[in-house]
């Protein structure tokens, strides 16, 4: 493989690591290896293949040419040693912890994480005799005090989907550390390594959901784990080839290495419109609370400019008199999508409650700190005017409503 963009800057790298045309006939784009197999020269190369003593591709569930691009420009960008790809986020999530935990084993999670992890951890692994613990990162004493010689994991999202919470990754994997085989696995699909790289800070395992920003355009599903090679070969042995079988196709590769061109210029005006978002809605009378970590009533500020290059591009917030209200405001929309999923071009706005998190009972959101109000807003790539203009209009909308049906209350009609 074509290394010589190594010490090239992110953009550089995500544009070029790893492929030279000269050696594809001059193709500009990475070429497409459709194969599902591979041709041995002999019998006893094919046989080293199996034993993992010859490199090679063999057969694309193992690794293909178009997936080893992908994966080595994944490895390069969250500064990892190498890189898996899956067909899905909980495809590369659950060939983790199937790979990294065994019965008996205790994996320690942070209090909020998106829907399905949630329901992966309790009807999944939990099912497995797995121990799983929720605690409080953002209390270190609390993850102190949790950790026994039992734990083999610590797993968390930063920032939380989809209260934004965020977790400091250096203090958690230095505290983790203390400790021998504790692996740290931090899910990295809200910032992408363009805005935070985990590995850097202690982390042991990147996982993404690769749907989101890093494809950016909403039309593949794709996941990604980064590691050191030690742990990449582990993931792809176990996790990937027996034990999910959740290999990502070559032509979503081609996609999603696609999309990372753009990476870096996208995210930059993901953050750039969610900020000019927040601060019109933080100001906005029918609305009760704003969070997003470009706030300065963020109360995990001090913590998002040191961890994170910019505060991204997800917001949540409540309006004044909760789901109702929220979901007038959602359905008198125009330009912001309805749909669940993020890092799509177009802005999209959902209720986590009942849509990405309805795995959680209502007594669990209470307890994991999903509040039944909460709107979250991916803010697309479109002008920003049009976008405050679309919530301003809908914003209205829901204030009037909210008028006349506070005119129409027996007290008002008094
Ligand atoms: O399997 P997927 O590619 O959909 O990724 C799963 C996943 C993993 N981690 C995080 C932080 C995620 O947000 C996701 C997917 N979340 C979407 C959402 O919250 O809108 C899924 C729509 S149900």
């Amino acid at each position: 493989m074509n290394n010589k963009h190594s010490t090239c800057g992110f953009s550089t790298r995500a544009i070029h690591h790893g492929y030279d045309p000269k050696d594809h006939h001059g193709a500009l784009v990475p070429p497409i290896y459709l194969s599902a197999t591979f041709a041995f020269p002999t019998v006893e190369y094919g046989a080293a293949c199996f034993a993992g003593e010859a490199s090679g591709h063999f057969y694309t569930r193992i690794s293909n040419p178009t997936l080893a691009l992908l994966e080595s420009r994944m490895a390069t960008l969250e500064n990892g040693e190498a890189a898996v790809a899956f067909s899905s986020g909980m495809g590369a999530i659950a060939a983790t912890f199937w790979t990294l935990l065994r019965p008996g084993d205790e994996v320690i999670v942070s209090q909020t994480l998106y829907g399905c992890t949630f329901a992966l951890l309790h009807h999944g692994i939990g099912e497995f005799g797995i121990k799983v613990r929720h605690v409080d990162l953002t209390d270190l004493a609390a993850l102190q005090a949790a950790l026994s010689p039992a734990t083999r994991m610590i797993y968390c999202e930063t920032p939380a989907n989809p209260n934004l919470r965020l977790i400091d990754i250096a203090a958690v994997a230095r505290l983790a550390h203390q400790q021998p085989n504790v692996t740290v696995v931090v899910d990295n699909t809200y910032c992408t390594p363009y805005l935070q790289r985990p590995l850097e800070l202690g982390a042991d395992v990147v996982v993404h959901s690769a749907t989101k920003y890093l494809s950016g355009h909403g039309d593949i599903t794709a996941g990604i784990a980064v590691s050191n090679q030690a742990m990449a070969q582990r993931i792809r042995l176990q996790g990937l080839k027996d034990l999910t079988g959740a290999v990502m196709s070559p032509q979503d590769a081609s996609l999603l290495m696609r999309g990372l061109k753009t990476l870096a210029l996208r995210m930059d005006r993901h953050c750039s419109n969610a900020q000019a978002l927040a601060e019109a809605l933080q100001v906005h009378p029918a609305v009760e609370s704003v969070i997003y970590p470009g706030l300065r009533s963020f109360p995990q500020y001090e913590l998002a400019t040191r961890q994170m290059k910019l505060p991204g591009g997800m917001i949540a917030f409540e309006l004044k008199g909760g789901i109702e209200t929220g979901r007038r405001f959602m359905n008198a929309l125009q330009l912001f999508t309805r749909a669940v999923s993020l890092g799509d071009a177009e802005s999209l706005a959902q209720h986590p409650a009942s849509m990405t998190h309805s795995t959680y009972t209502p007594e669990q959101l209470a307890q994991h700190g999903i509040s039944e109000g909460l709107v979250r807003l991916s803010v697309g790539l479109e002008d920003v005017a049009d976008l405050l203009a679309d919530v301003d209009q809908a914003l209205a909308k829901c204030a009037r409503a909210s008028v006349r049906k506070a005119a129409m209350a027996p007290s008002a009609v008094r």
